[in-house]
């Protein structure tokens, strides 16, 4: 007898790697514990006699020949499998996406740090070009969402999204993996964000607030990192942590921050995560540190993250092109051409008169307007910044302002300009070193 079975309390992704491992061994059989999450008891009520599945009390443990562990590496956390356990002839595979590393001896593993497990059994089937059914690729699908939050938790893998565009081209049915998923915003979102609200720890630090939070999840938790974001508007501050303990092996931690200062994905990088100045996570393992500790190492970073945020001087393009006012239209246009610019700044000896925009050269109907002066068609009193203000400051005059282009002005002379470019490479992290 060969079986497939994964930890109690079963969520989606345990039950979606159980069936999908069904399909890869056809001759194993499914072996679900009692006791299993209330939404994936619902599914099974209706679903499990599509399944080759069983409950463990029907095991035969003396016949079993080999054992597959899906989404999990650790024999307490099996059910009814402890007569397994010290059984030299039992083959044993597991494949597992949790970060910890637990006590199954296995033959064969495959154990990769990833959103869903289930995406390490579809990787197989795409290499063995399997069809899907409808109905197994909709439970796959659930399990997939389920433990990556509608592919939004910040573990999500590219190839988890692939993994989803695998189950859909197979016949994935949304209507019905929507009924047995937890809607992205209802109740325990609520309660979070109250709870968050209710132990915030407040640090000041060189006038920032900063909100700190340890919160233990229950159970995985869709929108994450929204909620985050909803809370530092709440509360005002310029950053926020939060530290979410997902049980004992691991936490994840959120960032946010609205000032240029606190680079979240800088902090977070220490913690072997990621993100932008604005956004971050990283995912720790309790191994290296408690969450107490982490929380108390972050404080430590923003402290120590001095003031080395960029301002509009670091990040803003320079020369700048300035052309007289009498200059034509069709000079500006062959300037963007070859200066691949979008912008040109118009004056006279860096006094700044005017701005002219690629959009610009749209107004021109006839051709004889080329030959035309720029200061016809040019726009007056450009707003401009000093160098030394921060980035999501200038980011939000070109929002507001709906302009593309800030020339940036010291001591009465236009010394660069800050375009979308700049302000999008700045945050997406794609300066050039
Ligand atoms: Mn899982």
């Amino acid at each position: 007898m060969e079986i497939i079975t994964t930890h109690k309390n079963t969520d989606f992704d345990g039950l979606a790697s159980v069936i999908a491992a069904t399909l890869l061994y056809p001759g194993a059989v499914g072996v679900i514990p009692k006791a299993v999450n209330t939404n994936v008891e619902r599914f099974l009520s209706t679903h499990k006699t599509a399944f080759n599945i069983i409950l463990p009390h029907e095991v035969d443990h003396a016949a079993v020949k080999k054992l597959i562990v899906v989404d999990t590496d650790q024999w307490r956390r099996l059910d009814r499998m402890e007569k397994l356990k010290d059984r030299q002839d039992l083959e044993i595979l597991v494949w597992d996406h949790h970060p910890s590393d637990g006590d199954i001896v296995s033959t064969w593993t495959c154990k990769e740090t990833i959103g869903a497990t289930v995406t390490l059994l579809i990787r197989e089937m795409k290499r063995r070009n399997m069809v899907l059914s409808p109905l197994d690729s909709t439970v796959l699908l659930i399990g997939l969402y389920e433990d990556t939050g509608h592919l939004s938790f910040p573990g999500t893998k590219a190839e988890d999204a692939a993994a989803a565009v695998y189950l859909l081209e197979n016949g994935a049915d949304l209507n019905v993996a929507g009924v047995f998923l937890n809607p992205p915003y209802e109740e325990v979102q609520k309660d979070i964000l109250f709870n968050m609200m209710k132990y915030t720890e407040k640090v000041t630090f060189n006038n920032y607030t900063i909100g700190i939070n340890v919160i233990t999840l229950e159970r995985k938790v869709p929108m994450l990192s929204a909620i985050v974001s909803m809370y530092r508007t709440i509360i005002n501050a310029d950053a926020v942590f939060a530290i979410f303990i997902n049980d004992e092996t691991c936490s994840t931690v959120i960032g946010r921050s609205g000032v240029d200062r606190i680079d979240v994905g800088e902090i977070l990088r220490k913690f072997g995560g990621g993100g932008h100045p604005a956004a971050g996570s990283a995912t720790v393992k309790t191994q290296d540190y408690l969450p107490g500790k982490l929380k108390l190492e972050i404080i430590e970073l923003i402290k120590k993250n001095k003031i080395g945020g960029a301002i509009v001087a670091d990040l803003m393009s320079y020369p700048v092109t300035m052309v007289p006012p009498e200059t034509p239209m069709f000079e500006i246009r062959s300037l963007m051409e070859q200066k691949k610019i979008r912008g040109i700044l118009v004056g006279e000896e860096e006094r700044l008169e005017g701005i002219v925009v690629l959009w610009d050269l749209k107004k021109l109907k006839q051709e004889k307007q080329w030959k035309g002066p720029v200061k016809a068609f040019m726009m007056r009193n450009v707003k401009t910044i000093g160098p030394g203000m921060q980035p999501s400051e200038a980011a939000e005059i070109m929002v507001k302002k709906n302009i593309g282009h800030l020339p940036v002005e010291h001591e009465g002379k236009i010394i660069g300009i800050l375009t979308r470019t700049d302000i999008l490479s700045y945050f997406y992290g794609m300066l050039p070193e």
